[in-house]
């Protein structure tokens, strides 16, 4: 936040995954929801939203409590707009299909579904961004452009936390220069563990590594790209 703050950048989008995994999944909506202007639902969002009574989403549940959750529960699956002449649709997985995951080395075809219109606006997109698997990255092809904007407070390639930044004449359907820059910032990961250590959360030392080491815990070994559940 304060990377964005000194950059002077006017409008933050988050996309999704707000809760969950973490220790402090309360503070985590209560600053996203304040700061940001769109905010976008992820899968864990769906799940503690939506699944009661299942023992790995109560702890978090609990802490968040019902208003909340249904937050949550109400947030959008994408957000679409024009910047520079090109449009762009920002998700967490894939802005028709929260549960359709894609990685930088799956094949084009599944890549592409990300790119189909919408209910509200039957137009293949010319730029997709998306979150979903804690790895930052950006693709061209097939005349498209697809990044993963990474992860803040869970990445999983680089410890520092990530996020994109957009340039370009927001709103215009004129085409002008678009720019996508993908940021790394460092941060007291021992903090963040320190918070964790203070707490009963589920999972707590899987959690701790991934933070130290931003590697997957449920990584195999033949596994490429990037994965998390
Ligand atoms: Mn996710």
């Amino acid at each position: 936040m304060e990377d964005i703050e000194r950059r002077g950048i006017p409008r933050i989008f988050c996309l999704g995954d707000l809760a969950g995994k973490g220790p402090n999944s309360a503070q985590a909506v209560d600053t996203i929801r304040e700061r940001c202007e769109m905010v976008i639902k992820g899968n864990w969002d769906h799940f503690l939203a939506e699944t009661m009574g299942e023992e790995k989403f109560a702890w978090y549940q609990e802490q968040l409590g019902p208003k909340r959750l249904e937050y949550l529960k109400n947030l959008p699956l994408y957000t679409e707009f024009y910047m520079s002449g090109k449009l762009i649709r920002l998700c967490h997985a894939s802005p028709n299909d929260l549960f359709h995951r894609v990685y930088l080395h799956t094949e084009t075809e599944e890549r592409m579904k990300l790119f189909r219109g919408t209910k509200s606006l039957d137009r293949e997109a010319d730029v997709v961004g998306y979150g979903d698997i804690h790895g930052a990255h950006i693709d061209n092809f097939n005349n498209k452009t697809l990044f993963n904007v990474g992860s803040v407070g869970n990445p999983l390639e680089i410890p520092q936390a990530s996020y994109a930044i957009l340039e370009g004449n927001y709103g215009s359907m004129e085409e002008n220069p678009l720019s996508i820059s993908l940021i790394r910032v460092p941060y007291d990961v021992e903090l963040a563990v320190s918070h964790a250590e203070m707490t009963d959360m589920p999972h707590k030392r899987e959690y701790i590594l991934e933070l130290r080491t931003a590697k997957y815990r449920g990584r195999r070994k033949k596994e490429k790209g990037y994965s998390h559940k």
